[in-house]
């Protein structure tokens, strides 16, 4: 057992029993001409928390522990994209055209893809996901069971999207949830402040929140 000076107070992290999820870390939604992009958003927000979230997949690594990695992508028939998400908003390019990475956030398409900085490597599990909360029509659930994983730890995009629907999904299946706040990030700067404040108000009611470093120091 390990203690992380957390907020809003001390997580006792538990390794043996503890897995890291990164969520949706995909050239869609950090590289320019991706879905993030079409939607009017800057990516280079996303794409500073690369060098973080990668020392934070290193320490999970050195420490032998379960690394998850999430992508948020739809069958290439879109059978699995509601009409309403497709339609939603006005972006220049909706799920499922082409654009300069292959089709926006299909399955086996190049934008749809990890970013290769944080590439998963052989042993790790990559769960594609059609809703943003990566329990949602996936096996998450499952293998987290089969692997006797009570706390996950979070890194991802974006905050106050994928990364907290996950989480508030993972705190009412009664996983211990902790945070990596400086590997993760939103479009809005306010709206990740707020998603935090939000994750661990009254008493960390959907969970904790740690840097990277505190996190790395307990685990290596
Ligand atoms: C969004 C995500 N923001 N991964 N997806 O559409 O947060």
């Amino acid at each position: 057992m390990a203690t992380i000076k957390a907020r809003p107070f001390d997580f006792t992290l538990d390794p043996a029993r503890t897995a890291l999820i990164v969520i949706d870390m995909q050239r869609d939604f950090i590289e320019p001409g991706g879905f993030g992009e079409t939607l009017g958003n800057d990516v280079s927000r996303l794409q500073a928390i690369v060098p973080a979230t990668a020392r934070l997949i290193g320490s999970f690594r050195r420490a032998g522990l379960t690394v998850i990695h999430t992508r948020e992508c739809h069958a290439p028939d879109l059978s699995d994209c509601p009409p309403a998400k497709r339609e939603r908003g006005s972006p220049t390019l909706r799920i499922g055209d082409a654009g300069p990475m292959g089709r926006i956030l299909i399955a086996g398409e190049d934008g749809a893809d990890i970013v290769p900085e944080l590439y998963p490597i052989p042993g790790e599990i990559v769960i594609d996901k059609p809703g943003k909360g990566a329990f949602y029509a996936t096996g998450l659930g499952e293998i987290l069971q089969e692997k006797d994983i009570r706390q996950l730890v979070f890194a991802g995009v974006t905050t106050e999207v994928c990364v907290q629907t996950t989480m508030r999904e993972a705190n009412d299946r009664g996983y211990e949830c902790l945070l990596a706040v400086d590997a993760t990030e939103s479009y809005f700067p306010a709206f990740k402040q707020a998603a935090i404040d939000m994750i661990t108000a009254q008493g960390a009611i959907v969970g904790w929140a740690a840097s990277v470093d505190q996190i790395a120091e307990a685990l290596n």
